[in-house]
């Protein structure tokens, strides 16, 4: 006799899924965001998903984070993208012809046996560093890894700090949106308003290819992306000079978050001078953060724009990123929570998730990329941010939210703050690693 056994339909649990995507996107050294639109190594994109990554394969993380950094240049910065020699040149624009690492990014040290680009983009990686260590530390110390990861994080830190101190105060400033890496965020309108756009002749949008129009940048913004990054190429990237330079709030918070972890690194190397001051120096860091970007009336952060001087009045989600800081004063915390959770953002109100952008100003699009859609991983730093200061039900509360819309969403790049409904690229390598990161 043999038994039959009913048809059973086996559900992927949200683990397996997000499991499935960062296998699909492991190249053999590093993840692609997405096969599709962004098919080769993004700086902050890899910080991320090590983050994820450790849960499923410590040495795969640790691989993630040594081959960006093994693209640093000699100046410090770790660029923001790192190119797959074997994807075609015409898969993603700009492509290394355009960057021009090799050539133009000689003096500044860039690498001979790799093509970057020569912009760089959020510090996320010594964070990213201290909690891969943390998921396997016997694994981490056999190979070395922090001891080989910690000159070139405390190079690129070093670099930050001082080749974009262009405001004197202490802070970072970007020199191109792609830096900060909420690309078309209403925050830069003001600052790129003053830049004349490449000739849309001169180059082709690859990013159409695959994705929907009304979803991403318009072909104006890129016009100034183009034009700022060319700028900052014929330069052969020597900084100080550029048309936009803007200090934000969220860059900056995460060179701060990533200036403790690297403490902790250098006090498990056994650098205990190095990691005591550079733990003050975090305070520090936190310090001016208030003094130059924070408005107690709006009780938000602000970028400034150093080529005006002033503060850019408008409601990023950046603005509310400094809540990951533990030295943040309580009633600039408390001010945050409150904003937050106010008409501007509607966190455990109108909105699922936070969105990028402030849901009562008129340049609000719940589809547009970052003008109002909401993002993974924002969405991840606040809920670490809000469990960091006490906010215990807001964060579990939000917790839950970023794992159904992620596991609804098929780890959609981002989406609808009301609806979840997503938009941009499925199978997005931070989505699903930061999700793995809240589920375990
Ligand atoms: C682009 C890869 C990158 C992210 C950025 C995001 C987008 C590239 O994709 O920029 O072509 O627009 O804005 O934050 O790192 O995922």
């Amino acid at each position: 006799r043999t038994a039959q056994l009913p048809a059973r339909r086996v559900t992927p649990s949200l683990r397996e899924r997000a499991a499935e995507v960062l296998w699909a996107n492991w190249t053999g050294t590093s993840t692609v965001p997405s096969r599709q639109l962004y098919p080769h190594q993004w700086s902050w994109d890899s910080a991320f998903i090590a983050i994820g990554l450790r849960h499923l394969s410590p040495l795969r993380a640790q691989l993630e984070l040594e081959t960006l950094l093994a693209a640093q240049w000699g100046d410090g910065r770790v660029p923001h993208i790192v190119f797959n020699p074997s994807v075609p040149l015409d898969a993603y624009f700009p492509s290394p012809d355009f960057w021009r690492s090799t050539t133009a990014g000689r003096a500044a040290g860039a690498p001979g046996a790799v093509q970057t680009s020569g912009i760089v983009q959020p510090p996320v990686h010594a964070l990213a560093a201290w909690l891969v260590h943390r998921s396997d530390p016997g694994l981490s110390r056999a190979r070395s890894f922090l001891a080989r990861a910690h000159p070139r994080l405390a190079a690129w830190h070093h670099y930050l700090l001082h080749r974009r101190n262009a405001g004197g105060a202490g802070l970072a400033c970007v020199v191109h949106p792609w830096e900060q890496g909420m690309d078309n965020s209403p925050c830069w309108d003001a600052p790129l308003s003053r830049v004349t756009p490449a000739d849309p002749a001169a180059y082709r949008r690859a990013d159409l290819d695959h994705g929907a129009p009304e979803d991403r940048p318009t072909d104006l913004d890129y016009g100034r992306y183009v034009r700022l990054a060319a700028d900052y190429r014929d330069r052969r990237y020597a900084d100080g000079a550029g048309e936009f330079a803007v200090e934000d709030p969220s860059f900056n918070a995460l060179l701060a978050a990533s200036e403790y972890a690297l403490a902790r690194i250098e006090a498990e190397l056994g650098l205990h001078d190095a990691s005591d001051q550079r733990e003050a120096r975090a305070q520090a860091l936190t310090r001016t953060l208030v003094e130059r970007l924070w408005d107690p009336a709006e009780g938000l952060f602000f970028c400034r724009d150093l080529r005006s001087g002033g503060l850019v009045p408008e409601r990023g989600v950046g603005g509310l990123v400094p809540l990951i800081l533990p030295a943040l004063p309580r009633p600039v915390a408390a001010a945050l929570v409150r904003t937050a959770c106010g008409p501007h953002f509607g966190l455990g109100g109108r909105a699922l998730l936070v969105p990028s952008y402030d849901l009562t100003a008129s340049a609000f699009d719940p589809r547009r990329y970052w003008r109002g859609p909401a993002w993974f991983n924002t969405n991840w730093l606040l809920e670490r941010g809000l469990r960091l200061h006490g906010e215990r039900a807001r964060a579990d509360g939000l917790r839950r939210a970023l794992l159904d819309v992620a596991g609804e969403s098929g780890f959609a790049e981002y989406v609808d703050p009301f609806t979840g409904r997503g938009c941009g690229a499925r199978g997005f390598g931070w989505s699903a690693a930061l999700a793995l990161d809240l589920l375990l």
